[in-house]
């Protein structure tokens, strides 16, 4: 490698790696071809992988024995090799995880972007902007198995740990801020609810059934988290263009021992975008990968996805001022009361090196915090406390913490032993405390012990829950009244979708009631369509009120950005190659990522006079890719190559559909040509030509049809400008 290559990739190390990436590599392999030699699980090397030890017999006892020419005989149980193979293949899979089963995860780091949060905690990961914290982050469907696709309709789920000095902290999110149910005790029958049917398991990835849809019309808490899974935050476009929340309150303890309630808040960078359903459902098909794609995509070209970190803090003192009870794991903090403080950035900059350690054996709990956070008495963090440790171990055994993705950067030491697959080798002859040796003696909460706060209690011991925790359509109502027209156009489809794939009447019937808690035209909208009663009046007042922070289009970027987008630039034999390189090198530059869409795989020609050699190599060709799959289409000019775009049925559906999609189409020269005379695009002046402002003539010849994303639409239309 040159020296330049050398030192760019001694950067990139440097850029990509933190105390965790360096624990790691005491456990990672690296092969190089020829090495190492192939050896069992035993250390001996293998001489043939190829073939079970077994009888070549002979025709006659007087024939010779060639192994080439020789009759197959038994295998032999004896071959130790053969059976080493085949027993770690038996083994190979492990149980899912119940729910969050499919899931991509990568590597990053923390960083404390402002001093705020000594006011609440003492925690150095959250005040300490020396620091920078080691963090894995896993992205996930809920409802699917590990097979099923990315981009369903479906929560996502935010899982972080933090690789903090003082031990490992876990931030269990999702991407919506509230959840389905209140008390953790309701969460196996939201499961089974959610999940496929018990008689004929249907369906997959999936919430469009009737027992989904009959268990959150039975449980009204779930009213607010439905509203929000079936609003566009249900169809992410990107992992790295949600939001990510803690949901559940925790608490914040300062160094004078006062505690705030805290719920944490992950702000993308990138702002918060959307699939539409109809590109959601085809991507299903056409890359059911997508999301884990885009991430790894994104990381590896450098464009890291950001997030900001903010909180939301309430003193212990002021818990019962709010109308809902802030404990209530359905209802959100609204930002006019309790605004947010930004005090730190996540980065994810290195992908895995391999899925299944990393990825698949990541073990999160809720109950992993730091000094500095602890807990509240949210009745669905305090299950959740319960649940995650107990179901790693069924899923990876009780030395799961031994793992390397989940292994602490700071020393562990404890009388904890035995259990399966222990790693850990205490030379020592006690393994309790107290101890005639001193050995592992506890730590006060002055040396950076764990001290829960004092925290004082009276009551009757009861199952029941909370007085305001009874009220369940207030912040339904402030959820959808704070959507645009837009955003609750699409909501309305897709609970429409949804309860017209429930058979039983009894189901998507009684949901319209619910429905008209919430809003009276909505639950209209849904009745027509889905054949439920239509209510003539509505089932209670509208509060009027709107929240900031609840529609998406409250997370636009500061300015618009094309960074990372998927363009696509379609070409044909004859194109204008010189200009396709100018408006690509500009979109490059802009940080977005092109493709090269042709009629084949390999090289198209330029138009004449252009000289580029056997032509300009197209990634893809127009039937291996579809529209779905980008945010944004250029056509370059070309007379020769426009004529043959317009002759190909697949090419002019690629843009009618990116259209329907509300995506930026831009041409040039003839390409604008193209899009007016074969494409037919209804209602667009597709004549914007740049004039010159002195004589008024027209310099430039392009279209750009700006419907939909914004961002994509305004960007590529600055690019053509400069290009
Ligand atoms: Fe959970 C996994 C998020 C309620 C029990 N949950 C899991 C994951 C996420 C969440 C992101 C995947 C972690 C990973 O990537 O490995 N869960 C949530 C949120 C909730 C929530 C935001 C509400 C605030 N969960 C919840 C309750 C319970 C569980 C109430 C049980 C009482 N969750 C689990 C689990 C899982 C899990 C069964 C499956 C795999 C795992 O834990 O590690 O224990």
């Amino acid at each position: 490698m040159s020296s330049i290559g050398q030192s760019v990739e001694k950067a990139f190390t440097t850029m990509t790696s933190t105390k965790k990436v360096v624990d790691l590599q005491r456990d990672i392999q690296k092969p190089q071809a020829g090495q190492p030699r192939l050896t069992t699980d035993h250390g001996v090397k293998v001489a043939d992988t190829d073939n079970w030890l077994k009888i070549i017999g002979s025709e006659t006892e007087t024939q010779p024995i060639e192994p080439k020419s020789g009759k197959n005989g038994p295998s032999l149980l004896e071959d130790q090799i053969g059976r080493e193979k085949i027993h770690r293949f038996d083994h190979e899979r492990i149980p899912e995880r119940v729910v969050h089963a499919r899931g991509t995860g990568a590597h990053g780091y923390f960083t404390v972007s402002s001093d705020r949060a000594s006011k609440y905690t003492f925690a150095p990961v959250l005040t300490d902007s020396s620091r920078t914290t080691p963090v894995f982050v896993r992205f996930s469907t809920v409802q699917g198995s590990r097979g099923s696709a990315d981009t369903v309709r479906d929560v996502r789920g935010f899982a972080v740990k933090f690789y903090t000095e003082e031990g490992n902290w876990d931030i269990v999110g999702n991407d919506i801020p509230v959840f389905f149910i209140q008390d953790a005790i309701k969460f196996p029958d939201f499961v089974h609810a959610v999940k496929p049917e018990p008689h004929n398991d249907v369906p997959q990835g999936q919430s469009a059934h009737n027992n989904f849809w009959d268990f959150v019309g039975l449980q009204p808490e779930s009213a607010h988290m439905v509203m929000w899974v079936m609003s566009d935050r249900g169809v992410p476009r990107s992992f790295r263009m949600m939001q990510g929340f803690g949901v559940n309150t925790f608490t914040l303890q300062n160094a004078a021992g006062q505690r705030h309630f805290v719920k944490f808040h992950f702000i993308p960078e990138l702002g918060v975008h959307s699939l539409l359903w109809d590109e959601a459902l085809k991507i299903n098909g056409q890359d059911p990968d997508f999301h884990r794609k885009d991430l790894s995509e994104a990381i590896e070209s450098g464009a890291y996805p950001k997030w900001k970190f903010a909180i939301q803090t309430i003193p212990e003192s002021r818990e019962h001022e709010f109308e809902f009870d802030i404990l209530d794991a359905t209802k959100v903090w609204p930002q006019e009361s309790v605004p947010l403080e930004e005090i730190g950035e996540l980065v994810l900059n290195r992908v895995v090196d391999e899925f299944f350690p990393e990825t698949e054996q990541v073990a999160f709990c809720t109950s992993h915090v730091v000094p500095g956070i602890g807990f509240s008495d949210d009745p669905l963090l305090q299950g959740r406390n319960f649940s995650y440790f107990d179901t790693q171990i069924s899923r990876l055994g009780v030395n799961w913490e031994e793992l390397p993705i989940n292994r602490p950067i700071c020393p562990v030491f404890n009388h904890n032993r035995d259990g399966k697959s222990r790693h850990r080798i205490v030379k020592s002859e006690v393994n309790y405390w107290p101890n005639r040796k001193d050995i592992g003696r506890p730590v006060t909460g002055e040396e950076g012990g764990y001290v829960e706060h004092a925290q004082y209690l009276q009551g009757i011991k009861k199952r029941a829950r909370g007085i305001k925790f009874q009220e369940h359509f207030d912040q339904a109502q402030l959820f959808y009244n704070s959507l645009s027209a837009y955003e609750r156009a699409h909501l309305v489809s897709a609970i429409g979708f949804e309860l017209s794939h429930c058979e039983d009447p009894v189901v998507y019937k009684s949901y319209i009631d619910v429905l008209n808690n919430i809003h009276f035209d909505l639950a209209k909208a849904v009745a027509v369509k889905v054949n439920g009663e239509v209510p003539t009046k509505p089932g209670r007042e509208n509060n009027g009120k709107k929240s900031k922070g609840l529609s998406q289009l409250d997370f636009l970027p500061k300015e618009p950005t094309i960074v990372s987008r998927r363009i696509a630039i379609l070409i044909s034999d004859g194109f204008n190659a010189v200009e396709m390189q100018a408006v690509r090198a500009a979109l490059t530059s802009a940080k977005a990522v092109c493709y090269l869409i042709g009629p084949r795989r390999n090289y198209i020609r330029p138009m004449a006079g252009q000289d580029f050699g056997p032509g300009v190599f197209a990634d893809h060709h127009f039937d291996s890719q579809r529209s779905t799959l980008f945010d944004a289409i250029y056509i370059p000019s070309g007379e020769e190559h426009v004529k043959t775009l317009g002759k190909n049925g697949r090419v002019v559906h690629w843009v009618r559909e990116a259209f329907g999609h509300c995506k930026a189409i831009a041409a040039v020269g003839e390409g604008v040509g193209f899009l007016r005379d074969d494409v037919r695009l209804p209602g667009i002046d597709l004549f914007a030509p740049s004039r010159d402002q002195d004589s008024d003539e027209v310099v430039t010849s392009y279209g750009v049809v700006t419907t939909g994303k914004y961002s994509i639409s305004s960007a590529v239309t600055d690019v053509l400008n400069i290009a």
